[in-house]
């Protein structure tokens, strides 16, 4: 039987679109499930969407949308997006499919009935973003460390998960496994939480706060916590604990997450696992995190990287081989635009490409383009250890490969296309041309250069499926899956002489960064659009009041869940109460210079008079603040 080999992406929150982010690790995944494949192992990928929880219900209410067509709406941008980028998943799972429903109620069932779940009253920090309550250790400054807030105090009797049972036998499970969690920064970070004493985990929400999830078997008036939930996926999308499906792939599998995400999949997943008496996962996959030219990426900073943007400017195989190439995985790495053009300049159009349409163009200068025959004596005084150059690449590259190393995978790749370029240099082809008597050594010149070029070609395949099959065109393949199997590319002389080659024609053009069309915007959002309102004259727009101001103070307001208290510099200082802290830190605002309408009418907001209104966008991304393009400008200067 063929080994198996399953891969999982998280499931992503539908509070968001698809971003830079969720593109790399979903990319991550298939380079993997391809490599695997070349493996000659059967795969299964899975990734798809989470849509359970108060995120989410909080995301639909502000859109006006019901919960359940909210999250039909974004799970749909997901499921559009994978195919554009080659992402060549067998399954999308939803956690809102009722055999994924199922099956967490049958786990949770199971681990009640042995015991593991307890219920108690309880009283924590519970930070609402986040959904889950925090300890004083865990908190930064008193505050979650992603949201910046500070958690609420609530008191709940809830249903408890006995983790605290299980601590020891993570422990030796890491120490007996080391590559459980990989790069060990990670297997590291997880062993040193585990050395404090692991609290219990709650793993329900009353229905009278939150109904949009999946009801306690054991109690109804419970649903069940959004992570206890999610987690359950990976084994519901193979039909847990019949279908062959799972048979076949658990516990084969990888995880593959970022930073963000570690300790729910390296210490309550295994623990879950372990407590249902279910084999544990092979590895969790870490990875960091992206940022954007050395910032966070962040809705209000507005440098959101929209994946799709980046296919059409760059085109799909250079984005994803810039992003294969550029992270270290395991470590954070900056995203920036002249980085991708120069990686595609460097590596793609003048390594790859040239090479390439060198090798093609001999071909068609000295043999009218049709691949020549070798005769075994000058080919072995003419090989000059090529064929070994490419078989020490294939071993680099599966090594590396198989330990998510992926760019050093690729540059054993590019120190193979180094090699052959030195193999033309070394062997002169134009000068074996010039004269009669070396015909035999310019053929075995070219046939060895064409299936080192076949190599490549599957060698990339994984991270750069389409190049990888225009390639194999040019040196007159059928596209065939076979093609890329590793064993395949080991055996040399695999080109059938007499083949007639295509033109050569150029893999990557160069991108000259000067021309180059950035779209500044997002694609617009899908959805209805707002109809505009009627017409009005010069007259009534010179009504309203507009001034720049700069925010001088922030602050959230009291009990309210979205207002910002903010002290604006229009002139005067001035006080407005803006609806955005569900988009903006009041860290984030002060000093911006923002638009004002000054001559708004004052009203009450939860106790504070607001003097004037800001104007921001508001899109499914939550709100976006209009400001000015050149700052600073004079403050309570009037636009118009
Ligand atoms: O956490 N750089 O969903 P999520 C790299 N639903 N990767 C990034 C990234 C960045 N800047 N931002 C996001 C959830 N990601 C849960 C998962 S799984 C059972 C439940 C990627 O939508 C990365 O893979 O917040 C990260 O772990 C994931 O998106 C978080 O996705």
């Amino acid at each position: 039987m063929r080994d198996a080999f399953y891969i999982t992406t998280p499931i992503y929150y539908v509070n968001a679109r698809p971003h830079l982010g969720h593109a790399y690790t979903t990319i991550v995944a298939d380079v993997a499930r391809r490599f695997n494949a070349m493996q000659q192992k059967q795969t299964y990928f899975l990734t798809g969407t989470d849509e359970h929880g108060d995120k989410i219900v909080r995301a639909a209410k502000k859109e006006n949308l019901s919960p359940r067509a909210y999250v039909d709406q974004i799970s749909r941008l997901y499921q559009e997006l994978w195919p554009e980028l080659k992402i060549s998943n067998d399954q999308f799972i939803r956690t809102t499919d009722a055999a994924h429903m199922a099956v967490v109620e049958q786990i949770l069932q199971k681990i009640y009935d042995n015991g593991d779940i307890y219920f108690s009253e309880y009283e924590g920090l519970y930070c609402f973003g986040c959904e889950r309550f925090y300890t004083e250790r865990e908190l930064v400054d008193g505050k979650c460390p992603d949201h910046q807030t500070e958690p609420e105090k609530i008191k709940e009797s809830n249903y408890f998960f006995k983790m605290s049972r299980y601590q020891q036998w993570l422990i030796d499970h890491i120490n007996t496994n080391p590559d459980f969690i990989r790069p060990e920064r990670y297997r590291n970070e997880v062993l040193a939480f585990l050395r404090e004493p692991l609290e219990d985990l709650c793993i329900s929400r009353p229905k009278s706060r939150l109904k949009w999830g999946i009801s306690l078997p054991f109690d109804n008036n419970y649903v069940t916590y959004v992570w206890f939930d999610a987690l359950i996926n990976y084994l519901s999308a193979l039909g847990w604990p019949d279908d062959e499906k799972y048979q076949k792939f658990w516990p084969a599998v990888q995880h593959v997450v970022a930073k963000d995400i570690l300790k729910p999949h390296g210490i309550y997943w295994p623990i879950m696992l372990k407590a249902a008496g279910i084999p544990i996962y092979n590895h969790l996959n870490v990875h960091g995190y992206w940022n954007v030219d050395d910032s966070k990426m962040s809705k209000s900073i507005g440098n959101v990287v929209d994946p799709l943007n980046m296919k059409n400017v760059f085109g799909l195989d250079a984005f994803r081989f810039f992003l294969m190439r550029d992270m270290v995985f395991g470590l954070d790495s900056s995203f920036n635009q002249q980085a991708l053009v120069q990686r595609t300049n460097a590596d793609l159009a003048n390594d790859l490409g040239n090479l390439l349409s060198r090798v093609i163009t001999m071909t068609h200068k000295y043999f009218d383009g049709v691949v020549p025959q070798v005769g075994d004596r000058v080919e072995e005084e003419f090989s000059l250890g090529l064929e070994q150059e490419a078989l020490n690449a294939i071993s680099m590259f599966e090594k590396e490969m198989a330990n998510f190393v992926f760019h050093k995978a690729l540059m054993a790749v590019w120190e193979f296309i180094g090699k052959m370029n030195k193999y033309i240099d070394v062997t002169t082809p134009w000068e074996l041309a010039k004269q009669k008597n070396t015909r035999k050594q310019l053929e075995a010149v070219i046939y060895n250069l064409l299936e080192g070029l076949r190599v490549i070609s599957g060698l990339i395949y994984p991270v750069m499926p389409d190049t990888a099959q225009k390639m194999q065109k040019h040196l007159g393949l059928e596209p065939d899956d076979t093609f890329y199997l590793l064993g395949h590319l080991r055996n040399w002389k695999q080109l059938a002489p007499g083949t007639k080659l295509p033109k050569s024609i150029s893999l990557f053009p160069r991108i000259d960064p000067e021309k180059l069309a950035m779209p500044k915007a997002q694609a617009p959002a899908k959805g209805p659009k707002t109809p505009f309102k009627p017409e009005i004259t010069l007259e009534d727009f010179s009504k309203v009041d507009l001034r720049v101001g700069t925010v001088l103070k922030a602050e959230a307001v009291p009990r309210a869940k979205k207002l910002l208290k903010l002290e604006v510099d229009v002139g005067e200082i001035r006080t407005i109460v803006a609806g955005i802290s569900n988009s903006y830190a009041p860290d984030e605002l002060v000093g911006k210079q923002v638009i004002v309408v000054a001559n708004l009418k004052p009203a009450k907001l939860m106790g504070v008079l607001s003097k004037g209104m800001l104007l921001a966008a508001v899109d499914d991304q939550g709100h976006h603040i209009a400001t000015l393009d050149k700052p600073p400008a004079r403050q309570g200067t009037i636009l118009s």
